[in-house]
């Protein structure tokens, strides 16, 4: 195996969890690139289910496992996840653990931040998941984030303080809230430091070391490019890229390292949170889909919305994260259904168009045009190979394909990790 990048090709949650599982066991490192603990995995290994937010997936499993520069990091919550998988017999430490020195700090005056503006915003949330991400990522491009590497300096911290206080004590009195407590600051990051401090490192030089010995390098994205600052349906998206491109920037390699992108896919397409989408069923099949596919929040236990497979969304994604191949996830979801749709293009005010417009207007009035296909009455269920699909579910398969204008790697058929087929 090559290097691995593994990203979302819709809004985060097309199981990216059980194909990291996978491929993690076959890598010699594990790197985040980006996001934080909003970011959700499931793994479920024999009988035990380990959810993980912040920490990458190898560590179940102790593989290397780095948290790269472009990650937003809760030192708080880290510690709370570690503990939680310790718990469970998983073994964190300085060898298998690193991370990044130069990976900004999410406070808690980021999270209370996100709490103000979502509750103020009533109708126009962004729906966030309220871990402080958005706030944490705009005081790092404003140059005012406490980094780790700050706190081997706590003694040297006030001047940075002054700034990022001042920042903040403007924006809280806004909402009628009082100054940042910055006594209590100083002393929780006192309290935590030498906890983030055990695992702080130059991650880009230990990347560079590893590669050189020939390593194999696994990328795990979290989020979707649906979600994406600069390609998602903005405002309606999170605040990091999450589209391949970022590993380079946010661990320390360069572009040539991303080796072979694998797009994650579910078969029908779902959302959290507020903003647009088009193939959204607010019916009984759209209940149907969510109760099957259990779509659920990892992080937040919030109900998904959910709707038909949009195929100009996962074109225009494969396009702007130059996915080299797809793994498709959830397919027996849609066993059982009489017909299924796939939506082919949009129309946008009496005209047919072949991508998402740039424009939250016009992305909230894009109109799905479809294309039928009967379903299956077999089951895909647990289907180990192409011969045990019946023959609509390929042909469902092979339509996707080529809409989307990307192979399809492998075909997910259940939670359990066997239950996959390799196409090629
Ligand atoms: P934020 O908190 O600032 O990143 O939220 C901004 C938008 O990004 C969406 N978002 C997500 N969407 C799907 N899955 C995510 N992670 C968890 C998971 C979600 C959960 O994998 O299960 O448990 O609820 C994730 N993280 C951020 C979010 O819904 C906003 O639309
Ligand atoms: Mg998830």
């Amino acid at each position: 195996m090559a290097n691995v990048t593994v990203i979302g090709a819709q809004w985060g949650d097309e199981g990216k969890g059980k194909i990291v599982d996978w491929l993690a066991a076959r890598a010699d490192v594990v790197v985040r690139f980006q996001g934080g603990h909003n970011a959700g995995h499931t793994l479920v290994v024999g009988d035990t289910t380990y959810k993980l937010s912040l920490l990458p997936s190898g560590i179940v499993t102790g593989t290397l496992s780095l948290v790269g520069n472009g990650v937003v990091l809760d030192p708080w919550a880290l510690r709370d996840e570690m503990e939680r998988l310790k718990a469970q017999g998983v073994s964190i430490t300085a060898e298998n653990f690193g991370i990044a020195d130069n990976c900004p700090l999410i406070l808690p005056l980021h999270r209370d931040l996100d709490g103000l503006r979502e509750a103020a915003a009533g109708k126009g949330k962004i729906g966030t998941t309220g871990r402080g991400i958005g706030p944490a990522y705009e005081d790092k491009v404003g140059r005012r984030a406490i980094r780790v590497c700050d706190l081997a300096h706590l003694d040297t911290l006030e001047p940075q303080l002054d700034r990022l206080c001042a920042h903040h004590d403007a924006l809280r009195a806004g909402f009628g809230e009082p100054p940042v407590d910055r006594e209590k600051l100083i002393a929780e990051l006192k309290e935590i430091a030498p906890f983030v401090l055990e695992f702080a490192q130059p991650v880009w030089k230990r990347l560079r070391d590893v590669k050189r010995d020939g390593a194999k390098i696994l990328f795990e994205g979290a989020q979707g490019v649906l979600l994406d600052v600069d390609h998602g349906t903005y405002p309606f998206v999170t605040s990091s890229n999450t589209v391949s491109g970022t590993v380079a920037s946010g661990s320390g390699l360069g572009p040539n390292s991303a080796g072979f992108v694998l797009g994650i896919v579910k078969a029908y397409t779902t959302r959290v949170g507020s903003g647009p989408f088009p193939t959204e069923l607010e019916d009984d099949v759209g209940q149907r889909l969510g109760e099957r596919g259990h779509e659920f929040g990892t992080v937040t236990a919030r109900k998904r919305r959910c709707g038909w497979f949009d195929a100009v969304l996962v074109r225009q994604s494969c396009a702007i994260s130059g996915v080299t191949g797809i793994a498709l996830t959830k397919l027996d979801v849609l066993d059982g259904f009489e017909t299924i749709r796939i939506c082919t293009g949009y129309r946008l005010r009496g005209e047919e168009i072949d991508y998402l417009p740039s424009h939250a207007a016009d992305q909230a009035e894009v109109e799905p045009v479809y294309e039928e296909i009967e379903g299956w009455q077999g089951t895909t269920a647990g289907a180990r190979s192409w011969a045990d699909l019946p023959a609509q579910a390929i042909k469902y398969i092979r339509r996707i394909e080529e809409l989307i204008d990307c192979p399809v790697a492998s075909v997910s058929t259940s939670p359990e990790r066997d239950d996959t087929i390799l196409v090629r």
